[in-house]
């Protein structure tokens, strides 16, 4: 079974990329498995070193979205894409608008060894 930690580096990390076109929301979504059962409505792919964001979670503990306290926030700036579905997206043809950030993310952490599980948010 895909453990949390696994899942994690499916649905948010792509060191290598981003391919620089406007289809990569459209081909990553659907390359990830998140556009089965229905379209994942917002997702974020992460740029930089899986090392790097698992590094994260030694860094500036805060309180997540959903009151856990279990979130931590970069302390640099990453490359990241979001890909949020259109409005005119109808499932099982998921459409999505992709845009390119520099910004600090937020992820919630778990575990021994104590790593990502869940993208919270970037700023
Ligand atoms: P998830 O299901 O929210 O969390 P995601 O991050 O890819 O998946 P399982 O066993 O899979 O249910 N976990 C936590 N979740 C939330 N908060 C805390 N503190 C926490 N600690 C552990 C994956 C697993 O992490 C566990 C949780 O129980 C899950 O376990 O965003 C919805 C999705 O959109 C993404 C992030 C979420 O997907 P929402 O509603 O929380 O805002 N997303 C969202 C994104 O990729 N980029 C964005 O900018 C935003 C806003």
């Amino acid at each position: 079974k895909e453990s949390r930690a696994m899942k994690f580096q499916r649905q948010h990390m792509d060191p290598d990329g981003p391919s620089n076109n406007s289809n990569y929301c459209n081909q990553m979504m659907r390359r990830r498995n998140m556009t089965e059962g229905r379209c994942k409505p917002v997702n974020t792919f992460v740029h930089e070193p899986l090392v790097d964001v698992q590094a994260i979670c030694l860094q500036g503990n805060i309180t997540c979205k959903n009151g856990q306290p279990n979130c931590h926030k970069s302390s640099s700036s990453m490359k990241i894409t979001d890909c949020r579905v259109t409005s005119g997206s109808k499932y099982p043809n998921c459409d999505y608008r992709t845009s390119q950030k520099k910004r600090h993310i937020i992820v919630a952490c778990e575990g021994n060894p104590y790593v990502p599980v869940h993208f919270d948010a970037s700023v």
